[in-house]
């Protein structure tokens, strides 16, 4: 059977699940999303990612019609749909339908959309043997411009680091900031660890405010590990004993080398795979529970 798509207010079949080519959200990336995931029929951290969906759409001054409480309905009605016990779900809100020209005036409704899916993984061998990074040319966008807060559908400066990372043969990119310090990678936060302490960039830095990021941080306060928001250059990063990334769709993954550099003792570090565990038992517990 085919996946069914949620679109203002009706399921369609994948292949019908289609949107007006007047809609901004194609037209000029005018609208917000979330990527979230569902673990055995618990939707992970639901409240938080309707948090910042709201929180990014009221910065750019778009109503959605829905409250949290519906919008929790719509999802788990779709996965409900699909028959997914362990799922990826993008929201998207995009400004609607308009005209040809930027004004968002012009766009009476938003077009509210929720997929669905099986979800991907990264191989094993990534988490066993950790990844290795490169930074890129392109910075993260200056906070003044787009906010890296604002989970917009403007994702191009994420895909151009994207593209000149696989353009030289790496998975993942390291984006520094308009002032040349550290800040995340292209779907995913940075953390590492140097002499016990969990340090991470700031979000006043310009990154994304993942809420894998904000779990970790969590619990490695719980386990009385020593954390810190801070300033981070490469040279911080290339000297750390462990690195990791975080992000809804990689969940924890170790970085072994960044730039030609080893870090640490080019394995996964003991910190990491204590955070990787708890991470992971998190995501039994910490959500909205569902059956199929
Ligand atoms: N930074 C950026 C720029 C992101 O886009 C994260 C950090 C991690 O945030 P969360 O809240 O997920 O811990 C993201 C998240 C996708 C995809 O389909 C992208 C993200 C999440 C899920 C799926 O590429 N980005």
């Amino acid at each position: 059977m085919e996946l069914e798509v949620y679109i203002d207010g009706k399921w369609y079949p994948k292949s019908e699940a289609k949107i007006s080519v007047f809609d901004h959200g194609l037209l000029y990336g005018d609208g917000v999303f979330e990527g979230i995931r569902a673990y055995n029929c618990l939707v992970f951290k639901l409240r938080e990612h309707l948090d910042r969906l709201y929180e990014s759409a009221h910065t750019i001054m778009l109503k959605i019609s829905f409250d949290h409480k519906k919008m929790t309905e719509v999802i788990v009605q779709t996965l409900k749909r699909n028959h997914l016990r362990d799922a990826y779900i993008r929201a998207v809100v995009t400004r609607g339908t308009g005209d040809l020209g930027l004004d968002p005036q012009k766009c009476k409704k938003p077009t509210i959309i929720v997929i669905t899916d099986k979800i991907v993984l990264y191989p094993d061998r990534l988490y066993k043997h950790g990844l290795e990074i490169i930074t890129v040319p392109t910075v993260r966008n200056h906070p003044e411009a787009v906010n890296p807060a604002l989970k917009s559908l403007n994702y191009l400066n994420n895909i151009l680091a994207k593209i000149e990372a696989t353009h030289s043969g790496y998975v993942e990119a390291l984006l520094l900031n308009h002032q040349g310090y550290v800040a995340e990678c292209t779907g995913d936060n940075i953390f590492m660890v140097k002499n016990d302490t969990l340090m991470t960039p700031p979000t006043y830095a310009g990154v994304l405010r993942g809420i894998t990021r904000a779990a970790i941080l969590d619990l490695a306060r719980h386990k009385k590990i020593e954390v810190e928001e801070k300033i981070l250059t490469r040279h911080d990063l290339f000297n750390a004993n462990e690195v990791f990334l975080t992000g809804t769709a990689a969940e924890v993954i170790p970085v072994v080398k960044i730039d030609g550099r080893t870090i640490g003792n080019g394995e996964p570090g003991k910190i990491t795979q204590s955070l990787m565990k708890a991470f992971h038992d998190l995501t039994k517990k910490d959500g909205v529970r569902y059956s199929l």
